[in-house]
């Protein structure tokens, strides 16, 4: 495959001004005519060039030019791409192609979803519906007819408003649209099915009435409330908070079962994954109620951080990606508790986004090359692309901030532009150079900073001195210095904030500062300290970085205790924990577990005048996938032993503090969504898992009679998550079977039936594993079935994955071989887990990289997986 480079980057030959779509969609494929209104661009060197158009998989039927057909000599196929050679300035090419799309496995273009038609188009699925030039920067008026029959598609859905209606012979019937807003082909949408709609109406800070519609399936009709409250506080909170009013006078939201992703943010016409929008609390864990309420907010916040201002090509992904992802983490915040919000975004960046950075598909925020863009929709674009935001928020601080976005919006509107053009509104409104800043989109890789200090008691000194170096990733070593927010608070012998002079004098000095870090090393002195002070380092996570600093166990005891920054509280716990894991790794079992962990396991059950949200957090160990991350060389089963010696000292130590939470904790309530209630039902459900991980009969009683009565599915998956991964095997069988009794014509909680299994720590399990890949419920073609099988094995269950008979990596290589014939894109997302083979210790790595090979052996690989398997071998 031919590897596209940022550098090559040409302005577009031929622009469309306009695009006029007819589809007849029939059970034996689809016929599309599309009439193109093209013209020379007048910034393209040369003026002659040839038109060419993108297209794939497709059936060329017939070329019209202004008209009249155009011979078969008058145009080539050539690959996949249609040429032109010989046009004029102006002209209407009429294409007409056949697709099939009850054959689409790819789910990129046109493809049916238990029996309705619907489409993903970005990056580049149009081309896989009619011939086109398929990047971002060439925008478009689209009008959009569609034809069906009547009584099997009732529902026909695009772009826009709907203009024209009416019946057509032998049953059928059609609706055209017409989109006002010119828009990149990969923001198409169509939708054909029998659907029911439930209605809303948003009132705009204008005084418009915007019509709001969700799609669905007439046994999902009452599982829609959540995600339409959640975009009327999205389009409320976009107006409050960045002044953006929705554009259109309709916003419609389809749930189809098929998805590669989590949904689309297609102009006036969302299409998601079912699982991302479909909830009620019977069905939904307090996780998946929050998971909707941010994807629907990022999808709906696309309309202006992605649609009015598009992408000039995806290397530029980033500009709309890690602009909404902040925006909905902003919305999350506002919507819940901030702190919380902020520990799971951290944790996700730490956990997951920086081994990314650190493995063999590590790449810049603004990429400078790639194979197949859709490897590139990674945490990297996504959430390091948000942190790369937040940080400009930070430095800038909040009004200065929406200025520059007020700017970037009225500047560009209309416009596919760069993360360059975003970063310079930000300095014109601001008058900051951020010059420097730039380097976080152009440089790869995590960078560290190593902090150490020393004490002037004499002088009242605290010096402070930080040294910053950027590891070396693929194709890029010798990093210049970044530009590091970096938010510091020192804590005196009291727990409370010292302030932070940085002179002799200082008067009104605060007692938290934003540092900049622009250099390899900086000293920073802080005045007047009669103390030596504890470091309470990067609160909130300023910067998306590695700190490394001395400290001691009481040192983290008492940030745990006392930061007045509750995301370092939090990291304090995580560090202790993290530091207790390491010590016990590899040592014989009757390594003692620290006495001070387990004091402050302790008090964080009893205090219940501290935030039981952040208690919640607080509670939950390092994950496996967490040790690993931080390992030179991870020996996963060790890491695996000594967090379990962690976790079932503190269950046995802790039991009778573990059974009072519990209690204390019931929730008989009806079901609400407040911080203060998710958390109830948090410490509730990690009591119980930690008194089954040791098997606790009591517990296991309280596990049956909660998963018997839940009446929510956050505490019945609660039940049944520790009853799987406890030791007792009857009980496990019985609540799993009784589960999939009561829910198998529910397919959202068949998945997490499935992805419960897949990820329990039961011993032996591969042959469990296999055997879900045969159950009636699990299907090839689905993407979340193949991820709650597949994926939750490979992804989340690491001490089953990580056989050091190269089981687990055998498994995954067949499956994925499997795949990639049905749906690349989910293929090569699958291989993430073996592509940091060299991270691990040799018992895994040589299994590890076979199976890589084993997969990079199969004939005819796609694009996708080609790009993720050779580079992680290169
Ligand atoms: N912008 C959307 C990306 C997306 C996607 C990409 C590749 C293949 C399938 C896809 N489905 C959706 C999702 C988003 O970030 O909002
Ligand atoms: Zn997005």
């Amino acid at each position: 495959p031919r590897t596209i480079y940022l550098s090559e980057y040409q302005v577009p030959a031929f622009l469309v001004d306009h695009v006029d779509l007819r589809f007849e969609l029939f059970e034996d494929g689809a016929r599309v005519h599309s009439t193109l209104t093209i013209r020379r661009n007048p910034e393209f060197p040369d003026q002659g060039e040839a038109l060419v158009l993108d297209g794939d998989s497709l059936v060329l039927e017939s070329v019209r030019m202004n008209g009249e057909a155009v011979p078969e000599n008058g145009y080539q196929l050539k690959g996949e791409q249609l040429l032109v050679p010989e046009v004029p300035d102006h002209f209407e090419l009429t294409v007409v192609t056949w697709i099939e799309p009850q054959n689409n496995t790819r789910l990129e273009g046109l493809y049916k979803s238990s029996g309705m038609f619907c489409t993903q188009c970005e990056a580049e699925g149009f081309r896989c519906i009619t011939f086109f030039p398929d990047r971002p920067d060439v925008m478009a008026r689209f009008r959009t007819r569609i034809e069906a029959d009547r009584a099997a598609y009732p529902v026909l859905l695009s772009n826009g408003n709907d203009v024209d209606r009416g019946e057509l012979v032998d049953g059928r019937h059609f609706v055209t649209w017409e989109d006002p807003f010119p828009k990149p082909c990969y923001l198409f949408a169509l939708v054909a099915g029998d659907l029911v709609e439930k209605r809303d109406t948003f009132h705009t800070c204008s005084g418009r009435d915007i019509d709001l519609r969700i799609y669905v399936e007439s046994r999902n009709a009452q599982k829609c409330d959540h995600a339409m409250d959640s975009l009327k506080r999205s389009m409320r909170w976009d107006e409050e908070v960045y002044g953006r009013e929705y554009d259109l006078d309709i916003f419609m939201i389809v749930a189809v079962d098929d998805f590669n992703m989590g949904a689309m943010e297609n102009k006036g016409l969302n299409i998601f994954n079912s699982s991302c929008v479909l909830a009620s609390p019977d069905t939904a864990t307090d996780a998946a109620f929050q998971r909707i309420e941010a994807i629907v907010a990022h999808e709906y916040f696309h309309n202006w951080s992605g649609n009015r201002v598009t992408c000039r090509d995806w290397f530029q992904l980033s500009l709309k990606e890690g602009f909404t992802v902040f925006r909905d983490a902003e919305f999350s915040a506002d919507m819940g508790s901030p702190t919380v919000k902020r520990i799971e975004d951290a944790t996700l960046m730490r956990t997951a986004q920086f081994a990314e950075d650190a493995g063999p598909m590590a790449h810049p925020v603004r990429p400078a090359s790639y194979m197949e863009i859709s490897n590139f929709y990674t945490l990297t674009i996504y959430e390091k692309g948000a942190e790369v935001v937040r940080m400009i928020h930070t430095l800038l601080g909040p009004e200065l901030f929406r200025k520059g976005s007020d700017l970037y919006f009225e500047r560009h509107d209309g416009q596919a532009v760069t993360t360059d053009d975003f970063v310079r509104a930000m300095e014109d409104a601001s008058g900051r150079d951020l010059g420097q800043f730039r380097r976080w989109y152009e440089q790869a890789g995590t960078p560290v900073l190593d902090v150490s200090d020393e004490y002037d008691a004499d002088q009242g000194v605290y010096r402070l001195k930080v040294q910053q170096r950027i590891p070396d990733t693929p194709g890029q070593t010798d990093k210049q210095p970044q530009h590091i927010p970096f938010a510091l608070g020192l804590l005196g012998a009291d727990g409370a904030d010292l302030p932070l002079a940085l002179a002799d004098g200082d008067t009104d000095v605060p007692a938290s500062r934003v540092l900049e870090l622009t250099e390899a090393e900086h000293t920073f002195e802080f005045h007047g300290l009669a103390e030596r002070p504890v470091p309470s380092l990067l609160r909130g996570f300023s910067a998306p970085v590695r700190v490394h600093y001395p400290w001691t166990r009481d040192q983290l005891m008492f940030l745990a205790s006392h930061d007045s920054d509750g995301f370092n509280r939090w990291d304090a716990g995580q560090r202790l924990a993290v530091d207790v894991i390491q010590a016990l790794e590899g040592q014989a079992d009757d390594g003692e577990v620290d006495a001070r962990l387990i004091d402050a396991y302790r008090r964080l059950l009893n205090d219940a005048t501290l935030d039981q949200a952040l208690v919640a957090k607080m509670l939950n160990l390092p994950s496996l996938a967490y040790l690993i991350e931080l390992a030179k060389e991870a020996d996963v089963q060790a890491l695996h032993r000594a967090r379990e010696k962690v976790l079932t000292t503190l269950a046995g130590t802790l039991r009778e503090d573990l059974l009072a939470c519990y209690h204390r904790n019931d929730d008989s309530d009806d079901y609400q969504l407040t911080p203060e209630a998710i958390a109830r039902r948090s410490l509730r459900n990690t009591a119980l898992a930690w008194l089954l991980r040791i098997d606790d009969a009591e517990a296991c009683d309280l596990a049956r009679v909660q998963f018997d009565r839940a009446s929510n599915m956050t505490d019945q998956m609660g039940a049944l998550r520790a009853l799987v991964n406890s030791g007792f095997a009857a009980e496990r069988g019985e609540v799993l079977d009784g589960f999939y009794q009561r829910w198998q014509d529910d397919p959202q909680v068949v998945e997490q039936w499935f992805s419960v299994q897949a990820a329990s720590t039961e011993a032996g399990h591969l042959g469990k594993i296999r055997a879900l890949l045969t159950h009636p419920a699990f299907e090839w073609t689905n993407p979340n079935k193949v991820r709650s099988v597949i994926g939750a094995f490979a992804g989340q269950n690491l001490s089953e994955f990580h056989q050091d008979d190269a089981s687990g990596y055998r498994f995954l290589a067949e499956q994925v071989r499997r795949l990639d014939d049905l749906n690349p894109q989910i293929a090569a997302r699958l291989v993430a887990p073996l592509t940091r083979w060299r991270k691990f210790a040799p018992v895994y790595r040589e299994g590890m990289k076979t199976a890589l090979e084993m997969i990079r052996d199969k004939d005819g690989l796609s694009r996708d997986v080609y790009e993720v398997v050779h580079k992680s071998l290169a």
